[in-house]
Order: structure tokens, then C-alpha cells, then sequence
């Protein structure tokens, strides 16, 4: 029945919740939720699913030809999906309402090397507040390997799902290790419908496609379907690379939550992401600066997990009224935020060049971006 999933208590906070969403304009993020549906984590630690198979990222550069190097940023990239888009249902039963990060919050860990694979290392900037974009920067220099991107959501809703456009987009740069040419990858993001919503119990489904297009002119183009479309079932995906010329090279099928094949749907495994994810390593909270997430935010997380909301309401004031108190000061003294890890630019010129080399055009042709800057990144925290 509707709202099954949701606690007797809080059935009618749920009730107008979905009411509410009704009236949302775009941004979700700042709507107040049912305690049963909040998380205690911010959605500047997201940018970590990137990485938690850092194998296959190191391995990119490893790829003999353009050919295997592209394979090789697909298989990356679908490994992605499931830390991305299934985590919290399986860590907290469903998925859940994300901290909404302040402007300037941080982020930082790490993968180590193992097996020789190389650190891979995770920058993670809150860029803007309202609407909220997040910039990250991933690199395992010893493979040639780096990531940069950012992220925001236009939420809408259809009356039983929320369906949620993702902006931002992601630039790969490869080092081949064979010495050859860097390559660099523009990666679109997919759509996600966020189901479930009347049960109280929300998931993911991930929708129509995303591209990752190559600098050496190979696109791959990602088309995701749920229960009953390709193959029964939920979470499945088929992807195709293709040349320059629209001539289809490779194709790939299966589930972004399991298992992957290549050619068809019983050719050789292509991927198999059932196995551990690495989750990224993080300095404790007591070692961590005032504006890096965990500390941040952490009074409001140990209300959230033990069920204290009242607590947790009001440390979250606190943090709001803070921020509040800093965006006057600003106004008043003519001063704006600095970023400290990334540069806002008006037009990204890797996306202007790689997003017109895609089939399916990109409208508008360019974006903008958040360019890491190298020189911080041994810088950790901010001065208050
Ligand atoms: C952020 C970027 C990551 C992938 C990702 C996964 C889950 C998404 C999240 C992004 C954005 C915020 C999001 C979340 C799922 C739910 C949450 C859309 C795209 C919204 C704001 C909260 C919905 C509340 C319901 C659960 C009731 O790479």
C-alpha cells in the first residue's frame, strides 16, 4: 500500500513531502524531508564513486591501441554505476536524501597503491551553493590517469517518480603508457528516475543514454534500460564504439549491477561488478579541517544515525545561519567566495572540441567548467 515503507509516525510528513515535491522548481536539495529519508552523508563525498574499482581506471592507459583504450574507459566507466547510483539502497535500504553541501565545503581521500597500480588521489570542491554544483578532480599520476569534472541535478516530478537531468560533465585525460599521444575523453552523464517514492522506499533507475567521446574521434554511446526492455531485467545497459564515421566497432550488453558481455548477451564477460568496491580512505574527523565534510557536518550526522533530529535540526541551522551571516558579510564588504581548488571557466574548450565531435550533437555546444589547479594539490583545507 502506499507508503508501506515508511514509519507509522512519520506517514503524514511523508504525505506532504510528496505533495511538495508537486510545487519543486528544479532543485530538490533544499526541501525539507522526513527524518527516515535523510542521510547523514553530503553529496560532496559522491564524486568518490568515481573511483571505487581503481584498477580499471589505472588500467586505461594500459590499453595497447585507441581501440582497447576506449574499451577500457567504457569498462571503467560502467564499473562506476553501481557505487554510483545503488549504494545507499544497499547500505541504508533505500535511497535517501543527501546532505546539501555549504559553498566551499571539501572533500578529500584516497586510494592506495597497490600491486604497484599507483595512489589514486580525490579533490572534492562545493563550488555552489545554490543551485548546488560540485567539482572533483581524480588522479593516479603514476598510471597517466585524471578525471575532472562537476555535477548538478534539475529535478521534475511526475506525480510517482522523480526524474532528475544531471548537468555538469566529466573530462578523462590519458597518458598512454606505450608513450603514445595524451587522449582525452568527454563524458556526458545519463538521467536517473528516482522510483518507489509512493512506497516510501526510493531507487534509481538510470534512463536514455550517455556518450563518452574521444579525442583519437571513437565515440561510445551507452543506452540504459530497466525491467522488461532488453533483458527482463532491471539496471541493464547496452553500449556500442563506433569510429568517427558512425561504423559501429564493438558492442557490449548486460547489467551495470553484474555481469557484462561482450559481442551479445552470451558473449565473453566484459565486466563483472559484482565483486568489492574499494571504497575511498578517509583522514578521521579528528584530523580533518574545519571546512571538510565529515567535520563539518558531523553533529548533524550523529543525529541523523541515532535518531536525535531534533539535534541534528539544530546543527544544521547553525551551519545554514553561518553560511547566511557569511553571503551578508560578502554583500557588504563587496568581496566574493574564492574557490580554493578549482577555476570557474565561461566555456570549457576540451568539451567545445570533443562535444562536436559527437554523432548526436550537444546543445548548447559548449560549457562552462571548474579547472583543477595543480599548485593546490597538496593544499588541504582552508584558512577560516
Ligand atoms: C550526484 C552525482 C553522482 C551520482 C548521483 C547519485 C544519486 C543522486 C545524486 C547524484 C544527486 C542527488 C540525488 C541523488 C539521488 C537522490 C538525490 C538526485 C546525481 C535527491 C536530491 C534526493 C531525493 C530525495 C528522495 C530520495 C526522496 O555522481
Amino acid at each position: 500500500a502506499e507508503g508501506a515503507d515508511v514509519p507509522q509516525e512519520q506517514k503524514a510528513g511523508w504525505a506532504s513531502f510528496i505533495k511538495s515535491l508537486a510545487q519543486m522548481t528544479g532543485d530538490l536539495s533544499s526541501m525539507t524531508a522526513p527524518p527516515f529519508i535523510l542521510s547523514p552523508t553530503s553529496l560532496t563525498e559522491f564524486p568518490a564513486y568515481w573511483c571505487e574499482h581503481p584498477a580499471h581506471f589505472a588500467q586505461i592507459s594500459e590499453g595497447k591501441d585507441e581501440k582497447e583504450r576506449m574499451e577500457r574507459v567504457l569498462r571503467w566507466f560502467i564499473s562506476t554505476l553501481s557505487a554510483q547510483y545503488t549504494t545507499r539502497n544497499e547500505k541504508m535500504g533505500s535511497e535517501k536524501k543527501p546532505l546539501n553541501p555549504v559553498l566551499g565545503e571539501l572533500f578529500y581521500g584516497v586510494w592506495p597503491d597497490v600491486d604497484g597500480r599507483g595512489e589514486t588521489r580525490l579533490i572534492v570542491e562545493q563550488v555552489s551553493h545554490h543551485p548546488p554544483i560540485t567539482a572533483y578532480y581524480i588522479e593516479n599520476k603514476k598510471a597517466g590517469v585524471r578525471l575532472q569534472g562537476h555535477s548538478g541535478q534539475k529535478t521534475s516530478f511526475t506525480g510517482t517518480a522523480i526524474n532528475v537531468k544531471q548537468s555538469g560533465h566529466a573530462i578523462l585525460t590519458v597518458q598512454p603508457r606505450n608513450g603514445g599521444k595524451e587522449e582525452k575523453y568527454l563524458i556526458t552523464l545519463p538521467k536517473l528516475r528516482i522510483e518507489g517514492i509512493v512506497w516510501g522506499s526510493p531507487y534509481i533507475e538510470l534512463t536514455d543514454t550517455n556518450a563518452i567521446q574521444s579525442s583519437t574521434g571513437l565515440t561510445a554511446q551507452i543506452d540504459y534500460k530497466g525491467k522488461g526492455y532488453f533483458t527482463g531485467k532491471s539496471h541493464s545497459f547496452k553500449a556500442t564504439i563506433a569510429t568517427s564515421a558512425g561504423k559501429s566497432v564493438s558492442s557490449y550488453e548486460g547489467q551495470w549491477v553484474g555481469k557484462s558481455h561482450i559481442g551479445g548477451s552470451k558473449g565473453p564477460i566484459f565486466l563483472d561488478t559484482t565483486g568489492p568496491k574499494e571504497e575511498v580512505s578517509v583522514r578521521d574527523v579528528t584530523e580533518q579541517t574545519d571546512w571538510e565534510s565529515r567535520k563539518l557536518w558531523v553533529n548533524v550526522a550523529k543525529g541523523i544515525r541515532t535518531g536525535n533530529y531534533d539535534a541534528a535540526g539544530k546543527e544544521k541551522t547553525n551551519i545554514e545561519n553561518e553560511q547566511r551571516q557569511r553571503r551578508k558579510d560578502e554583500a557588504s564588504s563587496s568581496r566574493s567566495w574564492e574557490h580554493l581548488h578549482f577555476t570557474h571557466v565561461e566555456s570549457d574548450s576540451d568539451y567545445q572540441v570533443l562535444s562536436a565531435l559527437l554523432h548526436d550533437k550537444l546543445t548548447p555546444p559548449h560549457e562552462d567548467a571548474y579547472v583543477f589547479k595543480p599548485e593546490t594539490m597538496n593544499v588541504v583545507g582552508r584558512p577560516n
